[in-house]
């Protein structure tokens, strides 16, 4: 089922249950060759929450600021290809959500583990802000914390679980927004872990 959240947000429940095998073999690839990392923001802070990309570009921070490349500064190869049961889902989400002709060309994926928390921030390094990011939730739940315009604006939370998508377009796109300290817990397939996946139309 669909749950609002305000105009141009939505969260699909349960949506990609059906394709989580799909969606975890996909990570594993991935992660395979691009582990997860945990990145430091233009100031010098490691972040809890730990990162891979596929797609033609993927989102790095570093000392010289946030920006999309095509490239893991890893081992300087070049992102993965995003799979195509990643790209539908993602283009089916968004559809449901009245998004229609959402073309993702980066997809960021997020593990988090106990003690991991992303702090409010706006999501801004896109080139195309009008398209919307989509955002699969994967393992251990988490709450999600979704602010307003300004950094210092009343948060609403939200519980995100193993499954759940969540559609942020038109005017929630820009609103400040961040993930509250996850707890200890396990899943049973992905074990002590969240995974999200964001996909994005970044270029
Ligand atoms: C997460 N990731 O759960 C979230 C899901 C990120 C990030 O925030 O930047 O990697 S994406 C949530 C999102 C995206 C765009 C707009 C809004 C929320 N919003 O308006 O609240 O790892
Ligand atoms: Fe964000």
């Amino acid at each position: 089922w669909t749950e609002a959240i305000c105009e141009g947000a939505l969260i699909l429940r349960h949506f990609s249950i059906p394709h989580e095998t799909a969606l975890l073999d996909g990570i594993q690839q991935i992660s395979s060759k691009h582990p997860f990392r945990h990145l430091r923001t233009p100031n010098g802070h490691r972040m809890s929450v730990a990162m891979t990309c596929c797609g033609e570009v993927g989102w790095v921070s570093d000392s010289e600021g946030y920006r999309y490349s095509a490239y893991d500064p890893e081992n300087g190869e070049h992102w993965p290809t995003m799979p195509d049961s990643f790209y539908s889902l993602a283009v089916q989400a968004a559809d449901e959500a009245g998004f229609p002709g959402f073309k993702p060309d980066s997809c960021l994926i997020n593990q988090y583990q106990e003690r991991s928390r992303l702090s409010l921030h706006q999501d801004k390094d896109e080139k195309n802000l009008g398209a919307p990011i989509v955002s699969f939730s994967l393992g251990i739940p988490a709450t999600f914390l979704f602010g307003g315009m300004q950094r210092t604006d009343p948060v609403q939370r939200y519980y995100l679980a193993h499954g759940d998508v969540v559609v942020w377009g038109g005017p929630a796109r820009l609103r400040y927004h961040g993930v509250a300290l996850i707890k200890e817990a396990a899943h049973p397939l992905l074990g002590p872990q969240r995974i999200n996946l964001t996909f994005r139309q970044a270029t």
